[in-house]
């Protein structure tokens, strides 16, 4: 039982430190990404949580943010990055590399 308790307490200080990092969306629509750049604190962690309201799927890809994950069509991820120094850093959509373009700017 009080194992049980242990985990709950951890699990809610878990979501309460998620909930205090800042967020970002950005949306995928018509394989472009909006905004295409994102200005994010430096030096701090941040979410980004990416929309897909295409049909069909996306992968958000990143070599200078060290990310590659993919999003379903008509579904959302969260990506947990930084804290990151200060400047820029580009992303694109890997499935439609010629129009999903972005980037991701630490100040
Ligand atoms: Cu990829």
């Amino acid at each position: 039982m009080l194992r049980r308790i242990v985990f709950a307490v951890i699990a809610m200080a878990a979501l309460a430190a998620q909930a205090a990092v800042p967020e970002f969306h950005l949306v995928v629509q018509d394989h472009k990404f909006q905004p295409t750049e994102i200005q994010v604190p430096a030096g701090q962690k941040f979410k980004l949580i990416v929309e897909n309201k295409d049909a069909s799927p996306e992968e958000f890809e990143s070599a200078e943010l060290n990310r590659e994950k993919v999003v379903v069509g008509n579904g959302t991820i969260d990506i947990y990055l930084g804290p990151l120094e200060p400047g820029k850093y580009g992303f694109f959509g890997d499935f439609h590399q010629d129009t999903a373009q972005g980037a991701v700017i630490a100040k």
